[in-house]
């Protein structure tokens, strides 16, 4: 039995975050950062059937094309990203009366779509493209507190990356849904996201602090692995990929990031409009899903 300290319900049954019940959620579930994204994609359905709303986590619940679809936000970072999947997975593979997981043949895998924005890294990866995550890779420190099994060529991406870029310590990739990116991700650019502690920094930005490796970009930018999986490179940057990407793997959902580009750091820009190019996303996904 889970101790009411880990498994935390309010007192309307809901789990502590995300303020949901089981039966409140689909299998199926769009993910976006910005609360105010919720609704940018719930326009598009049908009906709404539920809605509600706790700290940044904003969930609609309705029918699009007759098909019932979640629509959640998490805010910014894979420290939410910890919050999202484990209450999440608690939704539809613990039993909350007995407090007990499931059995394996009664267990659920969620099909969990990320819709973001995110910067491109490399030139050829431009503002306004769609880019679907094959590999992610993991600067932050969710996945030193958990047992992640990583493949072998995933193991000599990071321990190569870790030297190229002279840290501390080690990043995690995890390679996502095959199955999943092939059929919501056609035609889109594939590419590797790494996922970033931070927006500024983390992400090579200086605005009034120098960074510790002034040649930082320059070396994610060049950076490249050559295993009999061809050749891997950092196409874009965001800061929640690999938290889904690892946590999925560990607790069976099928998980998938979508990356609107909408800063390009080889060029300098910035996009126009970069409400429309998740708009582009948002109803390309919802079409094929
Ligand atoms: C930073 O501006 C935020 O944008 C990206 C990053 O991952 C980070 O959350 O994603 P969202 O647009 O989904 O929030
Ligand atoms: N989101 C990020 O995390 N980085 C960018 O450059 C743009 C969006």
């Amino acid at each position: 039995m889970i101790k009411s300290s880990e498994l935390i319900l309010n007192p309307d049954g809901s789990i502590y975050h995300l303020n949901l019940l089981p039966d409140h959620i689909s299998d199926t579930i769009l993910t976006v950062g910005d609360p105010g994204r919720v609704a940018q994609v719930s326009r598009h359905f049908d009906s709404i059937e539920f809605e509600t709303m706790h700290r940044e986590f904003v969930t609609h619940v309705g029918y699009y094309r007759g098909k019932r679809i979640t629509v959640l936000s998490t805010g910014m970072g894979t420290d939410n990203i910890d919050i999202v999947m484990n209450e999440l997975d608690a939704l539809v593979n613990i039993d909350f009366m007995s407090r007990t997981v499931r059995p394996v043949e009664e267990r659920m895998s969620l099909r969990i779509i990320r819709l973001g924005t995110s910067g491109s890294l490399q030139a050829d990866v431009p503002i306004g493209a769609m880019l679907a995550t094959e590999h992610a890779v993991g600067l932050d420190s969710l996945m030193q507190f958990y047992p992640l099994m990583e493949t072998g060529i995933e193991t000599e991406i990071a321990t190569e990356l870790q030297q190229s870029l002279g840290l501390a310590f080690a990043p995690y990739v995890v390679r996502g849904s095959d199955i999943l990116r092939e059929q919501l991700g056609a035609g889109m650019v594939m590419g590797n996201t790494l996922t970033c502690p931070g927006f500024y920094g983390p992400q090579g930005r200086s605005l009034r602090l120098d960074l510790r490796q002034p040649d930082y970009i320059a070396r994610l930018q060049s950076f490249r692995h050559q295993s009999a999986e061809g050749v891997f490179r950092l196409s874009n940057f965001e800061m929640e990929t690999a938290g889904y990407y690892s946590l999925g793997r560990m607790l069976g959902h099928e998980v998938l990031s979508l990356n609107a580009i909408v800063a390009n750091r080889a060029t300098g820009e910035f996009a126009e409009n970069a409400g429309a190019v998740v708009d582009a996303m948002i109803e390309r996904t919802l079409l094929r899903l």
